[in-house]
């Protein structure tokens, strides 16, 4: 056996490991502001498939997930209302993109619902809240 192919064989499963989804994820939409109860989402994803494209599947297989977005030159897709409820920046609110891990860690990602990559069992939280 040559050099190359053992070399191939060695790093062929690592490859294939990392690449199969389908990828289970939770879209929860956080609505304190205004007194809404949490409601939360359930869907797959591919393998780093963007949050977006699970926010319309979501969309696309459940009647009372509803969501609207703007489209920014720079940055991609703002995330403009959900469930009806539109981001004001004269009331200064806005929905937050909040992704809790599977250990519990609530952080804030750098970026927006076009370019966030979720990882599975991720709690992605659609907060509405002021800025
Ligand atoms: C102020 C601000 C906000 C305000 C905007 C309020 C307002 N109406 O003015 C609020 C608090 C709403 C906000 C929210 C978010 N923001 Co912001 N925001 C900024 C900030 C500090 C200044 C923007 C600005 O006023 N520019 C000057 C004006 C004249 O230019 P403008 O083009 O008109 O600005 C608009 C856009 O920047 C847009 N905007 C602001 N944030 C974001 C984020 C995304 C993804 C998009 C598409 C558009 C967008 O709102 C501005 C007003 O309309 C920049 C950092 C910076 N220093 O530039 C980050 C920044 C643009 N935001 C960023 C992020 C990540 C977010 C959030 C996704 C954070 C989160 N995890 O929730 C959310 C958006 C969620 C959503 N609903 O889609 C990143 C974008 C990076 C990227 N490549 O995606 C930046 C660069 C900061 C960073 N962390 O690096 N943001
Ligand atoms: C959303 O739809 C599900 C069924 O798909 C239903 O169980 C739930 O009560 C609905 N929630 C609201 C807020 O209408
Ligand atoms: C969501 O926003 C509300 C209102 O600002 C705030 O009280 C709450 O702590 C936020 N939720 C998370 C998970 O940060």
């Amino acid at each position: 056996m040559s050099a190359l192919s053992t070399l191939m064989l060695l790093l062929l499963p690592g490859t294939l490991s990392e690449c199969c989804g389908p990828v289970p994820i939770a879209v929860v939409v956080e609505n304190r502001l205004q007194g809404k109860t949490l409601l939360t989402y359930h869907t797959y994803m591919p393998y780093r498939g963007i949050l977006l494209g699970a926010l319309k599947r979501i969309r696309d297989s459940n009647a009372n997930f509803t969501f609207t977005y703007t489209e920014n030159l720079n940055y991609g897709p703002y995330l403009e209302s959900v469930n009806g409820v539109a981001g004001n920046t004269a009331k200064h609110t806005y929905w937050e993109l909040l992704v809790k891990t599977s250990d519990g860690k609530i952080m804030r990602p750098d970026v927006g619902i076009g370019c966030y990559i979720p990882s599975a069992n991720e709690n992605i939280i659609l907060n509405f809240t002021m800025y």
